[in-house]
């Protein structure tokens, strides 16, 4: 995950030293990269601070006459969404989401949009201030662009935030397995209240039946993975600062659900929207935001030490492929079940009488396991134990002596002596607390 994150740095980096070499007519890719060396070691020297996407990377670009000049390629990938769990997903330029593209408040744009799909597509601006016939409706404002063709979009960024792009030609299908990504336009004078870190994440939500391959566009509610970035827990990188930083975090939505994103540890400020930043009056604290389908929150905090579950409240969003409308086990007495059943199914085991978190002890033994190709419910290894989560949660992980600008993972948090909660008793009867009827 380090060596992805320098890459991830790079790449973001290359784009800022070819945005300062505007009179290049037309930089490389592989120029920008070689840059990005340079670049990343005198930070002073960036125009913006660039967003880091969760699992994710930038696109690069090329500058052609003083246009910003970036290509998308439409496409089916081979995407992982954790160790055991692959899919034949459509994306761009070979991920999903596609690459976060990042720009200047005030920057001409041409975007390049090759269709190597087997059917046709377009690419919506979501959010984004443009001229009706770029806006990429297909059949609206433009001819869907079909197999094996390339369409041009070019425009000027008239605003500054958090925004998104996805597919409006078949949408339902090709959101649902995977076509999206962020566009970030950073401000032309800088940002009101400098900022440290600056992260994003696209929400999503897939049905990858146990034992398939293929998501599946026609379910509603009751999908089997949530994820940010598309990935699971815990294969979603960690928000990392330093100590009194100020992070941002632009929390996207291109799922068929309401998220509502909740931060341990501190009382973010929600601050902008796909609406743009919002005035300073407006912002407000609060501890879960929830961010509806097709919208975008933007939330700064200052980094308090310590490792701070960052997750969707939802708790079915916080696990993996999980059955629904099963009968509660839950204070059913199954003893002796096992055996029977085990006539016909071998290895049952009867489990959910005292709960259901025996259920990642199960699966970490190696019981039962499910269908190929299908992820536990609950997963996930802390310093203390199994952690039982899945799916919308990763972690932020704040320490005070972390260089600035190194996004790398520093491991679990050495709490120091006297903040973790430890065991006083194991004796039921202990103390003597007040308690009201009890059956
Ligand atoms: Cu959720």
């Amino acid at each position: 995950m380090t060596s992805r994150r320098e890459f991830l740095s790079y790449t973001g980096a290359g784009a800022l030293a070819a945005s300062l070499a505007p009179t290049k007519t037309a930089m490389s890719v592989e120029t920008s990269l070689a840059n990005a060396a340079s670049a990343s070691q005198s930070k002073s020297n960036q125009p913006y601070l660039p967003c880091q996407t969760l699992n994710g990377w930038t696109l690069p670009y090329k500058m052609k006459n003083g246009v910003k000049e970036f290509h998308l390629v439409a496409e089916e990938v081979e995407h992982e969404f954790a160790p055991g769990t692959t899919a034949k997903c459509w994306g761009y330029n070979g991920t999903t989401p596609g690459p976060t593209i990042e720009a200047v408040e005030g920057d001409r744009v041409r975007i390049l949009v090759t269709n190597r799909l087997k059917e046709h597509t377009t690419i919506h601006w979501h959010g984004l201030l443009l001229p009706s016939g770029m806006d990429g409706v297909g059949g609206l404002n433009q001819p869907q662009i079909k197999p094996n063709e390339t369409f041009a979009y070019e425009f000027t960024l008239k605003q500054h935030g958090s925004h998104m792009y996805h597919p409006h030609a078949d949408e339902m299908t090709q959101m649902a397995v995977g076509m999206m990504g962020m566009f970030i336009i950073h401000p032309k004078n800088g940002e009101a209240v400098p900022i440290d870190r600056d992260y994003c994440f696209l929400l999503h939500n897939w049905g990858i039946h146990p034992g398939t391959y293929r998501p599946d566009p026609s379910i509603l509610q009751d999908f089997d993975l949530w994820t940010m970035n598309s990935k699971v827990f815990p294969y979603i990188d960690p928000v990392v600062a330093r100590t009194g930083e100020r992070v941002r975090v632009r929390m996207a939505n291109l799922s068929m659900w309401n998220h509502p994103l909740h931060m341990h540890g501190v009382q973010y400020w929600v601050t902008g929207s796909d609406g743009g930043r919002w005035p300073q009056s407006r912002w407000r604290n609060d501890t879960t935001e929830i961010v509806a389908v097709g919208q975008i929150r933007d939330i700064e905090f200052i980094a308090v030490p310590g490792d701070w579950a960052f997750h969707c409240h939802m708790a079915h969003h916080t696990m993996n492929a999980m059955g629904h409308e099963i009968p509660n086990t839950l204070g059913v007495d199954q003893s002796g079940i096992d055996k029977e059943i085990q006539k016909m199914l071998p290895g049952f085991m009867a489990m959910g009488e005292h709960g259901m978190a025996e259920h990642q002890e199960h699966t970490d033994m190696g019981h039962h396991p499910g269908p190929r190709n299908t992820l536990a419910m609950m997963t996930g290894k802390g310093p203390y134990g199994n952690i039982e989560m899945g799916g919308m949660f990763t972690t932020v992980k704040v320490r005070d002596n972390l260089a600035k600008g190194d996004y790398s993972d520093p491991g679990w948090y050495n709490a120091p002596v006297g903040t973790v909660a430890a065991r006083i008793s194991n004796n039921p009867d202990f103390g003597n607390p007040i308690r009201r009827k009890i059956t």
